[in-house]
């Protein structure tokens, strides 16, 4: 038994998609099992650069499998579209690649639904998504009466008749909503997803018996999250967040695996923080700093492209997140990019607006707001990391701010990155 889960504990872009790769070879399965289209994973092997959006990292390697599992939301165009641009860079799918019959679909309505809150006269309705319909379409499979499966595509007159009634109703509502919106035609909408069900019918299967299958016969699973567990619907920072279970919670209910099978539990975070979209964000350097870090760093959405916010390690975060997500482990990211900063500053708690010492991570997205971050200050250090291949040629005050981190966590730093190429990587005994 050996399986393992990699899941963010920041905002997302925590660098897993390196780590993913890195671990490919010990395992014969990546599983993706929540999320869509809204993640990028960006990973670099001998000098290519692969950008993957919904498809498992693991798709990479010739011999691992990957897996889209029922949790996950699937917008046809997008998947098929990054199955072409992978072909063309020379990684073939194959019959490497699962697509579970139960995961939910992105339909065009739920870009227009999106747009009704995004759009909205009033900002705070505006948590500043990614627009690919993710929240839309969650809404649809929990509310249930309009949710449409990937395997509904295969019966195609219940489809069709399931799209009349759905686009129906969603047509009169975003009538009267959205001054500019053109209604849908349930026909083409129909004839069009029947035509993405035929190109995707090689990939489509029941992905649980699949994996439960695989583990059957001693093969080793890597769970792949998206977005980071600061993002988890239920354990993030509510309401900006994302629409899915994005921390290790999510692992049983979106791939239909029982995380008994699981041995190791890495937690992935940045050596600072950033996030895209709204929201809190205690130790947000909007200045100098952050700037620095965000050019260094080439800190711009995989998806979007936006610019994405940076700010100093959060301590408090990254220790409420390691919990949640049964973090035994942390693999650091992107610590060549705090090189020439003469001090860097770690929060170690936070402060309530009465001075009060917060050293949990508040629920409520007001008592979050009115924090203050507690720092502690640590020496920086001046030379380039990138070419660093071990814990001992780094200078002392990295090796320092590792070692600090980890004791804030509480868990043992097992990886260090210091550059996006698979061998910028120090393995700690
Ligand atoms: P959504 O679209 O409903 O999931 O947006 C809700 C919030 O979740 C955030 N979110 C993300 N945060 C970081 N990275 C993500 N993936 C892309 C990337 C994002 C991009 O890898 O860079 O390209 O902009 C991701 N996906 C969702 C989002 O910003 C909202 O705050
Ligand atoms: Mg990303």
């Amino acid at each position: 038994m050996a399986s393992t889960c990699v899941v963010g504990l920041q905002w997302g872009d925590e660098a897993k998609g390196k780590i993913v790769d890195l671990l490919c070879d010990q395992h014969d399965a990546v599983v993706r099992y929540q999320g869509g289209a809204n993640a990028g994973h960006t990973v670099v092997a001998d000098g290519v650069t692969y950008k993957l959006s919904l498809i498992p990292t693991g798709i990479l390697r010739p011999g691992t499998e990957g897996v889209i599992g029922n949790g996950v939301v699937i917008h046809p165009p997008a998947l098929l579209k990054e199955i072409e641009t992978l072909a063309a860079q020379g990684i073939d799918m194959g019959h490497r690649l699962h697509v579970s019959d139960r995961a939910h679909v992105i339909l065009p309505y739920h870009m227009a639904e999106e747009r009704l809150t995004e759009e909205s006269a009033s900002a705070a309705d505006h948590l500043g998504t990614t627009r690919r319909g993710i929240g839309p379409c969650y809404k649809d499979k929990v509310g249930r009466v309009h949710g449409v499966r990937v395997g509904d595509l295969y019966h195609p007159e219940r489809f069709r008749e399931h799209i009349q009634r759905i686009v129906a109703f969603k047509n009169r509502l975003l009538l009267a909503m959205l001054p500019d919106y053109e209604p849908i035609e349930a026909e083409a909408v129909t004839a069009e997803y029947l035509g993405y069900a035929e190109r995707l019918r090689p990939y489509v299967r029941d992905t649980t018996t699949w994996l439960h299958n695989a583990i059957g016969q001693g093969k080793r699973l890597l769970f792949e999250g998206a977005q980071g567990s600061l993002l988890d619907v239920d354990h993030g920072s509510y309401p900006y967040v994302t629409s899915s279970n994005s921390s290790a919670a999510g692992i049983a209910a979106g791939s239909g695996m029982p995380t008994r099978h699981i041995d190791r539990w890495i937690g992935v975070v940045k050596a600072y923080t950033t996030r895209v979209g709204g929201g809190p964000f205690p130790t947000e350097q909007d200045n100098a700093v952050g700037e620095r870090i965000r050019k260094v760093g080439r800190e711009y959405g995989t998806v979007t492209g936006r610019p994405r916010r940076c700010g100093w390690f959060d301590a408090v975060a990254a220790r409420y997140s390691a919990r949640v997500s049964g973090s035994t482990e942390i693999s650091l990211m992107l610590l060549d990019v705090l090189s020439g900063i003469p001090e860097l500053q770690v929060a170690v708690g936070y402060e309530d607006e009465s001075g009060r010492k917060v050293t949990e991570m508040p629920g409520h997205l007001s008592d979050l707001e009115r924090c203050r971050p507690v720092y502690e200050t640590l020496p920086g250090w001046e030379s380039d990391l990138t070419g660093v291949r071990a814990w001992a040629d780094l200078p002392t005050e990295a090796r320092n701010y590792v070692g600090y981190l980890a004791k804030q966590i509480g868990v043992p730093v097992s990886i260090v990155s210091v550059g996006p190429e698979r061998r910028q990587t120090i393995i700690l005994g």
